[in-house]
């Protein structure tokens, strides 16, 4: 088994304990990554969900270990938490053998671009502003999702069930927040700290852009659809690919940093 060679890995958005955590998918990578560093990028167990269906899956076990086993073998871990694990961030910074639980970080690359890496929930307007809403959504995603998966093998031999219901949420999450204003209020943070650029997750849409001026917005994406994640290669550049079984792990085709309009951020 070949290993790929990184100095960091970031993963969001894992959703250990929901049924529909591509748990396959995150076994497979991490047996081919060995990173300096490896960011779990927030919403890594849902314990909101947990919360409401007291069920954990051995195969969340067998990653949580697989994890666990890379900090043995020398890897640095960052859990910085969302809001499915928000319950993490009561304990403040903490330092757990090789983990390391903190609510954000600046992660300076090898050659010197410092990125902000936090979850982003903390700049998305629904969950902060209207925390209820956010709860009601997150249910109401999780009944219909169970819904489908239970509809879906009755209906048709597709393997993957949850398209519609994340397309539906995604559309909902833009309708509510808009990727773009959820985008720019990061980029601000990240501006505000200093930072070249932002490495997040939570809209569970990867993206990799590059703004005139340089500042980038990297979302990790998540293990429930997309199956990606984002590396920063030994010379120092971040990548967004994906995990397919077949292939194994690639560049994301969509992934090529596209440069948009200078970005009007104004640091307050
Ligand atoms: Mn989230």
């Amino acid at each position: 088994m070949t290993t790929l060679a990184c100095n960091a890995v970031f993963l969001s958005d894992l959703h250990l304990g929901a049924c529909w955590s591509d748990t396959n998918a995150l076994l497979a990578v991490l047996q081919q990554l060995r990173p300096r560093r490896l960011y779990l990028v927030g919403d890594v167990v849902d314990f909101a969900l947990l919360r409401q269906f007291p069920q954990w899956p051995a195969a969340g076990t067998a990653v949580l270990r697989a994890l666990l086993e890379l900090g043995q073998a020398g890897s640095e871990l960052i859990w910085l938490p969302g809001n499915h694990d928000d319950c993490l961030r009561h304990l403040g910074r903490l330092r757990l053998g090789s983990l390391d639980l903190c609510e954000q970080v600046v992660h300076t690359t090898v050659n010197g671009r410092r990125y902000l890496v936090l979850h982003g929930d903390q700049c998305d307007g629904v969950v902060t502003r209207y925390p209820g809403l956010a709860w009601l959504g997150g249910l109401l995603h999780d009944r219909a999702y169970r819904l489908l998966r239970w509809l879906q093998p009755r209906l048709s031999a597709r393997r993957r069930t949850p398209s519609l219901v994340s397309r539906v949420k995604s559309w909902v999450k833009q309708g509510c927040l808009g990727i773009s204003a959820y985008r720019e209020a990061l980029l601000l943070r990240a501006r505000q700290a200093g930072a070249d650029g932002v490495i997040c997750g939570h809209v569970h849409s990867p993206s990799h852009d590059v703004f005139d001026g340089g500042m980038e917005y990297l979302n990790c994406g998540d293990w429930v659809e997309n199956c990606t994640l984002v590396i920063e290669t030994m010379d120092g550049r971040l990548e967004l690919l994906r995990w397919d079984e077949a292939a194994g792990l690639q560049p994301l085709a969509t992934a090529a940093p596209q440069p948009v309009a200078e970005l009007a951020l104004a640091v307050e």
